[in-house]
């Protein structure tokens, strides 16, 4: 998307504009908006959108063939990596707030598999799980269709093996925009960060590399990448905002960075807007999360986005940052005109939780140091099940036993935070993961629709969810 494309006018118009800008002349004019972003500015980042099949306004038809591809992910390597439409990240699906989406879909990889539409509330049989839908075998097909009712940043992947092909490269971002109740707020800068193996010779690390270690401290790949991209680079100029979706797409790796010398506010996350912006000094992603950011440069030296050190283990660590992306600030005259953000970006409503049914769910794990196992409320073989009525709010209260952080996941609905530790979060926003520290006991409110089946929650660290923190709920009528 770029911001300042001149549209042809009419000569009537043109005319027009003089012949009011006669009458108007009183020299007091503001020059017109400047707020072009540098040319280029996100040629080595932007990832395709899917094509869209069906001309019908309201509908967006996609074909999605999943496949092992040939991709250069290190400069001079070739890497076989599985992915949809034979790129890495995915194209990305782009809808508007209430069309109906197709996506045909094509499996040809060696394997079975299933797409997740992660956050997006669909029906339960469109949500991708295998409690929902037989696994879609090698040289089969499946039409996935389903309305998308809210606007925000969600993201598609695997629900089969989902540590193994996630982590294999199978993800793609999914923006749904609502052009109607959103004011304008920057240009889209799309980013979907998130991490692969490699080895020297170019393979892919294999999906159990290390056993039990990596399944229990959950596998982070060797090269973190930035829409697909080895450290890419974005220009910006300042006085122009970009509107930053980013996404955490990673198979394990919790995503922290900040912007040195850029002002950063937090506009947005799983659901869509936040109530109202908050200035940030960085951002922490845990796997499956997403963050809308606003960044409206000021003028500064080009610098390199750190990937800081998550410490998700809670230990002592020296590792030293490593680099993310490049922020490129342009030698131009800064832009002007840009608007300032509204003071309230999207009307979220508290959840009225009179009468709601509160229910405890532990992510805990069991068993020797050497050979744990996850589990969540005492179940570690993924079994656990519990159900629950629609069109009612539950209170759910989350909990971590272990020692790490780990990511809870809730498939269908949005949830609010009502309190980490009895603090309140700083602002409203709709969530459908959130992070669990040791020791902090997290309050949600979830409300229900009527969306009856069987949804999943689980760990987002997708080597956990896989070893057996994860369960299910059955919402019934
Ligand atoms: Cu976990």
């Amino acid at each position: 998307m770029s911001s300042a494309r001149f549209a042809p006018r009419s000569a009537a118009l043109v005319l027009l504009v003089l012949l009011v800008a006669q009458l108007g002349g009183c020299g007091e004019e503001e020059p017109p908006p400047d707020l072009r972003q540098p040319v280029g500015w996100d040629d080595a980042l932007r990832l395709p959108d899917a094509e869209d099949h069906d001309p019908a306004p309201g509908v967006v038809e996609v074909h999605l063939e999943a496949r092992v591809a040939e991709v250069e992910v290190v400069p001079g390597l070739t890497t076989e990596v599985w992915t949809y439409n034979g790129m890495l990240p995915g194209p990305t699906l782009r809808a508007k707030k209430g069309d109906r989406v197709v996506v045909k879909f094509e499996n040809h990889l060696p394997e079975a598999t299933t797409i997740h539409w992660h956050g997006l509330r669909v029906p339960a049989a469109m949500d991708g799980t295998e409690h929902v839908q037989k696994p879609i075998e090698p040289g089969e097909g499946f039409e996935y269709s389903f309305t998308v009712p809210d606007a925000g940043t969600f993201w598609y992947h695997p629900h089969i093996r989902s540590s193994a092909q996630v982590g294999a490269g199978l993800y793609g971002a999914f923006v749904v925009e609502d052009a109607v109740e959103e004011a304008p707020l920057g240009d889209e800068l799309l980013l979907v960060m998130s991490d692969i193996g490699i080895e020297e010779d170019g393979s892919l690390t294999p999906a159990d590399s290390s056993g039990w270690f990596g399944d229990y401290f959950g596998r982070e790949g060797s090269k973190v990448l930035v829409n697909g991209k080895i450290l890419p680079t974005v220009s910006a100029r300042a006085g122009v905002p970009q509107r930053w979706r980013v996404l955490n797409a990673a198979r394990s790796r919790y995503i922290r960075f900040a912007v040195p010398g850029q002002p950063l506010v937090l506009i947005g996350g799983d659901g869509g807007l936040s109530e109202s912006p908050l200035p940030v000094d960085e951002v922490k992603l845990a796997p499956g999360e997403r963050a809308e950011l606003y960044m409206l440069p000021v003028e500064g030296e080009p610098v390199v986005i750190p990937l800081l050190d998550a410490n998700r283990f809670h230990l002592p660590t020296e590792e030293k940052p490593k680099e993310l992306m490049r922020l490129d600030l342009v030698d131009e005259p800064p832009g002007r005109g840009a608007q300032p953000l509204p003071a309230r970006l999207a009307e979220i409503a508290s959840i009225d939780t009179r009468g709601a049914q509160g229910r405890s769910v532990e992510f805990m794990q069991q068993g020797d140091p050497e050979g744990a196992v996850l589990g969540i409320n005492g179940q570690t073989d993924g079994s656990l099940m519990l159900s629950a009525r629609t069109n009612t709010v539950e209170i759910w209260t989350l909990t971590n036993t272990t020692n790490y952080d780990h990511p809870f996941h809730l498939h269908g609905f949005f949830f609010q935070v009502l309190d980490i530790d009895g603090a309140e979060p700083p602002v409203r926003a709709w969530r459908d993961t959130v992070n669990l520290v040791p020791e902090e006991t997290v309050r949600i409110a979830i409300p229900f629709d009527d969306r009856a089946g069987m949804w999943m929650f689980h760990c987002h660290i997708l080597d956990h969810a896989d070893l057996g923190m994860m369960a299910m709920l059955h919402l019934m009528p």
